[in-house]
């Protein structure tokens, strides 16, 4: 469900960095030979030559899209130079797109304040650094590459620089040509220490900014000016809001006929508050009108950690014996990404949660779908398989159930098939510095197999394999051990391993598609808690319990410019 914050009381310049045809550019680095040549990576998979998860922009001028697999992609380009993705312990290993991203992030933490929201993607606060060049005569330093900077709804008449430098622009549009100025020369830093190129958006707002980093790509950046945001909205189609790409955009083209953003202005807040309640109401009244108050979080390390794989036609998993191994298979991933965070952040997670895509065979599978379930996070292998298997089994227990309604239930059972498979270690926190987790203070319940009324699970309706997963998947398609080798893929040489850059990021939970908050299972009752004693606890106590007891609440409520380098790549 979307969040209506409160708009930003004050002006705020904010900019989406989003990096280009990523996976593609780490391959180029690695194998500096590619640079310039159509190019690919593809997840491992004999299948038609592997899905083509990153196509380079020399790659998609010829025709190749992300949708194809390896032999299509070949057909239409035959230069195309395919790289498969690397594969550790049967699953494509994403850590060196990881580390690269984090290389990028390093860069751009250093004008402002910095989110990582996605692998290659990162929102900045650069309000504070705008401000202070706000006072300076911006004509001196306007460089060549933020000259090249397009202006949605920029007058004919007017050139780039001139926007920067008129005299009589409003305060909004001065701290944004200087933002601007800032994002172009961090980008242009980003180049030079990484070899990366990006692209960017500038606007006053998150929302904003996200729309405007992808409409001029490779190596490009984009300013959302106050005065265009209305036009630009007009003809939006909604589809193009992140959280009005599923359900929620559904019912709104389906019972108001809603197709553009532009379109929602006609309802009034009361209006959408009566449809959609008064929450995501009022975030879609701000929304028409490009009014968005979420902050850029502080935040270069990620919320949660994921292994996921997807098993597709043939690999359907149907028994629960190849379920459990690859649950195994996921939590020893998972483990090892928990025990890096620990080690490098000091932090720990402390909520499991299971999705998977089940079907019945020869069948389309009846709402409501396979569900998603949570519960305590419990380090170590052997734990997260049987807590994993646990709820596994009790969610398919449900589906099955629901499935079989009014049908022979044997046949129900015995015919399921899980297509995607994924365990998601979230609610991370730092660890207490010199105490012990307040779980040992309190000794919290391991999870029973088989205790049917363990309050501590939640459970969601995941529409479909989340797109963390489909990732996860891409890498891990590989994984069928029996999988021949793809001749025509290039295999990338030994991961080279950047400098102490591991620890500063990860994926996004962005990617994961909206669905129910997920809440944290607190097996204590707030009410239980005796607030004398409460604080007696240390300090790094008492801000665990409430960072546990908040999660609760919820559940209740040199290249001149860059472009010139990018052409002179090709
Ligand atoms: P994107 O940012 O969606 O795309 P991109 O960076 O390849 O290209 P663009 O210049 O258009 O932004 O994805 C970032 C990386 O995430 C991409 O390089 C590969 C990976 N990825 C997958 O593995 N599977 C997917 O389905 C998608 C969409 C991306």
């Amino acid at each position: 469900m979307p969040l209506a914050r409160r708009p930003a009381s004050r002006i705020r310049v904010i900019a989406h960095v989003d990096l280009d045809c990523f996976y593609v550019q780490v391959e180029q680095r690695r194998q500096p030979q590619l640079r310039g040549k159509p190019t690919a990576v593809i997840q491992y998979n004999s299948w038609k030559g592997g899905a083509c998860i990153a196509v380079g922009y020399e790659a998609r001028k010829c025709g190749v899209k992300r949708s194809m697999r390896g032999d299509a992609a070949k057909a239409v380009c035959p230069d195309l130079n395919l790289v498969q993705v690397p594969v550790l312990h049967e699953k494509a290993d994403l850590s060196i797109y990881r580390d690269a991203g984090s290389e990028v992030v390093a860069v751009l933490s250093r004008v402002g304040k910095c989110e990582r929201a996605s692998i290659d993607e990162v929102y900045l606060d650069v309000t504070e650094a705008a401000k202070r060049l706000s006072s300076k005569d911006l004509s001196t330093l306007v460089s060549e590459e933020a000259s090249t900077s397009h202006i949605v709804g920029l007058p004919q008449e007017l050139g780039t620089k001139e926007w920067f430098c008129r005299p009589d622009a409003s305060r909004e549009d001065h701290l944004l040509a200087c933002g601007a100025i800032i994002v172009a020369d961090i980008r242009l830093a980003v180049l030079a220490e990484t070899e990366f190129t990006c692209s960017a958006g500038v606007a006053h707002n998150k929302m904003l900014a996200k729309l405007s980093s992808g409409m001029h790509k490779p190596a490009q950046q984009t300013l959302v000016p106050s005065s265009a945001v209305e036009s630009l909205l007009a003809t939006l189609p909604i589809s193009k809001i992140g959280k009005l790409g599923g359900k929620l955009g559904q019912e709104l083209e389906g019972e108001l006929g809603v197709k553009t953003v532009g379109d929602l202005l006609q309802f009034s807040e009361v209006k959408l508050q009566d449809m959609y309640g008064p929450n995501t109401g009022t975030w879609l009244w701000n929304t028409a009108r490009g009014i968005n108050g979420d902050e850029v979080q502080d935040r270069t390390l990620p919320k949660s950690h994921s292994s996921g794989k997807t098993f597709p036609g043939p690999r359907a998993l149907k028994t629960l014996e190849t379920v459990v191994y690859w649950l195994k298979e996921l939590a020893e991933t998972l483990q090892l990404r928990l025990d890096e965070d620990l080690s490098q952040n000091n932090r720990t997670a402390h909520l499991l949660t299971i999705h998977a895509s089940c079907h019945i065979e020869g069948r389309a599978t009846e709402a409501p779908k396979f569900s998603s379930k949570s519960r305590p996070l419990r380090y170590g292998v052997d734990k997260i398989v049987e807590d994993s298997r646990y709820l596994f089994e009790r969610s398919l227990h449900e589906f099955c159930s629901h499935q079989s309604a009014g049908k022979e239930q044997s046949e129900i059972t015995s015919s399921w098939a899980v297509t995607g498979l994924s365990l998601t270690a979230s609610n991370i926190m730092a660890k207490p510095m010199g105490v012990n987790p307040i779980t040992q203070y309190f000794g919290t319940r391991p999870p029973v197999t088989g205790d049917p009324g363990n309050a501590s699970e939640q459970q969601q309706q995941c529409p479909s394999i989340s797109k963390e997963v489909r990732l996860e998947e891409d890498r891990a398609g590989a994984s069928v051990p029996t999988d021949g080798s793809i001749p025509e893929s290039i295999s990338p040489p030994p991961s080279r391993k950047p400098a102490k850059l591991t620890d500063l990021w990860q994926r996004k939970a962005s990617l994961q598609p909206e669905r129910k908050e997920e809440t944290v299972a607190w097996e204590y009752k707030q009410e239980e808690i005796d607030h004398s004693v409460f604080a007696e606890l240390p300090s790094e106590i008492q801000q665990e319990l409430q960072g546990r007891l908040g999660v609760q609440r919820n559940k209740r409520g040199k290249p001149t410019t860059i472009a010139d380098f990018f052409i002179s790549k090709t």
